[in-house]
């Protein structure tokens, strides 16, 4: 039995993996895990019919395994981890949600049109939380050996470094060393270069999350990619690729 990988595909490029860091937290678990399987793409914005009906949330990542359709990543990661425990990739209990607070500060500031709202500050304080945890128990979260905390952590920043570097001009101050150096580490990996998605379809795929607007909090209507800009892809009307651009 060949495990199958259902993942996103690219915004606008359904041959291309795509820039789900769930879906790359479950495909970096089977590659550091050395697991075979099959990696199929499938189109967030144009779902088949049968994978809604063989996984009615309709998200990605979900592995088929003994012919059952399993979404989650957290279900996904535990699973794999039962089934094919070598070389053993669960953390200590305590180190299990060191970093957990980053994504969700990432996306705030990212969102932010506030300088003066306290994101920044929030997503600062989440990595010197980071930053304080490495220098003691580094380079990993625990130590030497890389676990699944890195492995769900790695697309989180991955995604940090490339949005905020595009959106806002922003990067993560040269002061957190352990942080950067941590990220060179992950980011060099074999297992992360195989399943990484481009920075363009990164960039790509936050796009139409920047441009909901703050009063009117339901994403816009999402077409498929029409014309490149500045080298990114632009999906969405027109007038929203202004708004975008006025913000950039
Ligand atoms: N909690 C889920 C989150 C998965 C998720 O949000 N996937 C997104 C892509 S990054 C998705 O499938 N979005 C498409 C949709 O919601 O229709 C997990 O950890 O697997």
């Amino acid at each position: 039995m060949v495990l199958e990988l259902y993942a996103k595909a690219a915004t606008g490029a359904p041959d291309v993996l795509g820039d789900c860091p769930f879906t790359q937290r479950v495909h970096l678990t089977l590659e550091e895990k050395k697991i075979p399987y099959e990696l199929r793409l499938i189109n967030v914005s144009d779902k088949p019919q049968w994978f809604l009906e063989a996984n009615p949330e309709g998200k990605v990542p979900v592995l088929k395994f003994d012919d059952k359709f399993i979404p989650d990543s957290d279900v996904i990661t535990q699973l794999l981890e039962e089934k094919y425990p070598d070389p053993p990739l669960a953390p200590p209990p305590e180190f299990a949600s060191v970093g957990s607070k980053i994504f969700p500060c990432f996306f705030k500031f990212l969102k932010s049109k506030d300088p003066s709202d306290g994101t920044e500050q929030e997503l600062l304080d989440a990595l010197s939380a980071l930053e304080e945890h490495l220098k003691t128990h580094g380079p990993y979260i625990n130590g030497d050996k890389i676990t699944a905390v890195d492995l769900s952590l790695a697309p989180k920043l991955y995604h940090l470094e490339v949005a905020l570097g595009h959106f806002k001009g922003w990067s993560i101050p040269e002061h957190f060393t352990h942080v950067r150096n941590y990220m060179k580490l992950l980011f060099s990996r074999e297992s992360f270069e195989k399943t990484k998605a481009a920075k363009e379809h990164v960039i790509a795929g936050w796009a139409p999350k920047m441009l909901m607007k703050i009063e009117d909090p339901k994403p816009v209507d999402i077409r498929v990619p029409t014309e490149h800009r500045h080298g990114v892809l632009l999906i969405g009307r027109r007038e929203e690729w202004s708004c975008w651009f006025a913000n950039i």
